[in-house]
């Protein structure tokens, strides 16, 4: 897969993108990355990127010539690619979107700031909006870099075999099981006995029923959604039942 990143500062993107399995991943040819500063496609001599909005009010306006200009550039005779804008304003980010990208040869990514981009840049260029969450970053590239981030990992052959995507939290619709390694016992604290048994079937049982547990108590709203198994079904409404009683005992 190939990405391309437009943004006001690039030096920001050396460390995340050049570290552990990003790093792996370009190395073995899975992802190309490639930076581009807007302000080298400004055309004036101050080299301006952004300017006051009209109509008045407070901050700056990124100025659609450049990042047009950079887009066009970028984006060459392929008009097949994406071409994201980061913003505060966008669709949210989740694991399905993730996997939305990943299935793309390409994708462009515009760092806008956040007061804003003129909007006929939205209209000329973007194919799609995307925010990474409910809060306000001062620029678009922490977001370019977690979307890197999420979707790289799911391009097959950056995760090793033994450690795909697929039970990844989130990827089964449930946050994920505890996990346990050695020693067996710490100040006191044991591992569960069932992951010592041997037994695959109750430790993939297990699992299940604790990523089950885990999502009701910390995140109920990924449960409207999980597909579960009847026997699960049942697990589940004996938890509520139990929260239930315990509520009424308080
Ligand atoms: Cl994509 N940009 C900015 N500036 N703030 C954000 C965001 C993006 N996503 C969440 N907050």
């Amino acid at each position: 897969m190939r990405i391309d990143i437009l943004t006001l500062f690039p030096g920001m993107f050396s460390g995340p993108l050049t570290e552990s399995i990003l790093k792996r991943a370009q190395e073995k040819g899975l992802l190309s990355l490639h930076l581009h500063n807007i302000r080298d496609y400004t055309s004036d001599k101050h080299h301006t990127t952004d300017d006051a909005p009209y109509g008045g009010g407070g901050g700056m306006v990124m100025l659609v010539e450049p990042l047009v200009r950079a887009v066009e550039d970028v984006r060459g005779a392929d008009q097949g690619a994406p071409v994201i804008l980061l913003t505060p304003q966008g669709r949210v980010f989740t694991q399905r979107v993730a996997y939305e990208l990943a299935a793309h040869e390409r994708l462009i990514l515009i760092c806008g700031r956040y007061e804003g981009v003129d909007e006929r840049v939205r209209q000329l260029v973007v194919t799609d909006e995307i925010s990474i969450g409910d809060y306000v970053l001062t620029g678009g590239e922490l977001a370019a870099m977690v979307i890197v981030d999420a979707v790289t990992r799911l391009i097959p052959g950056v995760l090793g075999a033994r450690w795909g995507a697929e039970e990844d939290s989130h990827a089964m619709g449930l946050l994920e099981y505890p996990h346990y390694t050695r020693p067996p016992v710490f100040r006191g604290l044991a591992v569960p006995d069932v992951l010592l048994s041997g037994d695959h079937q109750a430790v993939a049982r297990w699992r299940r029923r604790e990523a089950i547990r885990r999502t009701w108590e910390r995140r109920p709203d990924l449960l409207l959604t999980a597909d579960l198994s009847e026997e699960e079904r049942w697990f589940l409404a004996e938890l509520a039942e139990a929260e239930a009683q315990r509520r009424g005992a308080s």
